[in-house]
């Protein structure tokens, strides 16, 4: 069978993963409308620019606006596809919040014609791809959709995750491997035909239902097994073990592969995903809940240890400085949201007479949470070194490679990833 040709493609939300998606299909030659709520986005892209950071993504929006393919509004207008990556957040009382993509479900609705395919990628809880069809089922009556109409719905619908990292998206976008979930057969067809413009990886179908819940395990997978990671380190604090010494001994078993214990898991994604298969299944996800518990405990784990090392250092000074090695939520991105080490250096600052002195290289001027906190400065790597007492190293930023032990003779190290190493052996945590 012949691939379809999709020559005009929407994509609702033009974040992290929306403006890549857009300006990778662009580059193909497929006119791509961008749309999205914030006009800021929208002016900024439509000038060549972009509005977040990631590597590459300047170049590639830059191309693809220049040339006529990419145009973003803020309104949905006609098109043969429409790609969906809206935020999907979680409630405070970890339930997944699917308000945007509802919203932005419903928006497509008036311009839908006989034809259309429409695809979901925002991380979503099983059945969301149901849910959407029923609400696009409510705003056109006039139309058949999959879950009414099987094989013949007017409408084709599906679910195809985005598994990019951040820091690697434009890379990974094109060469990753995408599981593409059809309401029916003629749906996830459909999608790969779209997928098969850009990606270079495999285009992998099954059901959506599948494909929803592929997406949360590969997140819960890591979230897991970075649990057990950091539940080893606190293990072997407690017992007088070097824990990065212990798992590069363990991994030299054919088998096992421990990953990196750190100061708590960041991001918008592992600290999210896990908790919509707990909420689709209270009593069966046990562990799954429990990493997340053990996660979340980390940075206040952190905390204490440093406050530990501040009150044994007050005994015979006023002052002490505390030199914060990242805040980012991980090495070698500029990204603060939802960091673990940024909630470490903001909580240290609540301390009186505790002088927090951070150092992160991809920032040139400090988070609003900490700006206007008097004792707290930004500072580079030398100079924090220079004046603190107490050096806790929170991100492994290939900028704090070039650290050793010996040069941070006199200070007390709490170093969360590892990375400060003694002729000896560490020293970390
Ligand atoms: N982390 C550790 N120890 C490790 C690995 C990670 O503490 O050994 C921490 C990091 O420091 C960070 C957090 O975990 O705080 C998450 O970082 P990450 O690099 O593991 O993942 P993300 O959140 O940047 O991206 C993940 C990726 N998912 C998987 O690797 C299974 C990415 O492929 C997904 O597309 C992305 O989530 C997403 O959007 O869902």
């Amino acid at each position: 069978m012949s691939k379809e040709v999709f020559s005009r493609v929407s994509v609702i939300g033009l974040g992290y993963i929306g403006l890549p998606t857009a300006a990778v299909l662009a580059s193909r030659g497929i006119h791509v409308i961008g749309i999205d709520v914030n006009v800021h986005a929208v002016n900024t892209i439509n000038s060549g620019g972009i509005h977040i950071v990631e590597p590459e993504l300047d170049v590639l929006v830059r191309g693809a606006v220049h040339a006529g393919k990419l145009h973003a509004r803020q309104q949905p207008v006609e098109a043969d596809a429409f790609l969906i990556a809206v935020p999907t957040p979680i409630t405070s009382d970890h339930q997944p919040d699917m308000a945007f993509v509802e919203a932005a479900t419903r928006s497509i609705a008036p311009v839908l014609r006989k034809g259309n395919l429409v695809v979901l990628e925002s991380t979503s809880p099983v059945g969301s791809t149901e849910s959407m069809a029923l609400w696009l089922s409510q705003e056109r009556p006039d139309l058949t959709f999959p879950h009414q109409a099987g094989e013949q719905a007017d409408v084709n619908i599906a679910y195809c995750p985005e598994r990019v990292l951040p820091g690697a998206v434009v890379r990974e976008l094109v060469q990753n491997d995408r599981v593409i979930g059809g309401m029916t057969a003629v749906c996830a067809r459909r999608a790969r035909d779209l997928y098969l413009t850009f990606v270079q990886g495999e285009c992998l179908t099954s059901d959506a239902r599948t494909a929803e819940m592929t997406k949360l395990t590969e997140n819960a997978f890591r979230d897991v097994n970075i649990a057990f990671a950091n539940e080893l380190s606190m293990i072997c604090d407690q017992i007088g073990i070097d824990v990065w010494e212990l798992i590069s001994l363990a991994n030299r078993h054919p088998r096992v592969n421990i990953l990196r214990p750190g100061p708590g898991v960041g991001g918008h994604c592992i600290a999210i995903d896990p908790w919509f298969i707990v909420a689709s299944a209270p009593e069966q996800a046990r562990l799954i809940r429990q990493s997340r518990e053990v996660n979340d405990y980390k940075p206040e784990w952190v905390i204490g240890k440093v406050r530990e090392a501040i009150a044994r250092l007050r005994r015979s000074q006023d002052n002490v400085s505390v030199a914060c090695l990242g805040v980012a939520f991980k090495a070698n991105i500029d990204d603060l949201r939802e960091s673990p080490s940024l909630d470490i250096a903001e909580s240290l600052a609540e301390d009186k007479g505790t002088q927090i002195l951070v150092v992160e290289p991809y920032i040139e001027q400090l988070p609003e949470a900490l700006n206007s906190v008097a004792n707290v400065r930004l500072l580079d790597l030398t100079l924090a070194l220079d004046k603190a007492d107490i050096v806790v190293l929170l991100v492994d930023h290939d900028d704090f490679r070039s650290l050793n032990a010996e040069a941070l003779t006199g200070k007390v190290i709490i170093d969360t990833r590892g990375m400060i190493r003694t002729t000896l052996g560490a020293t970390s945590l």
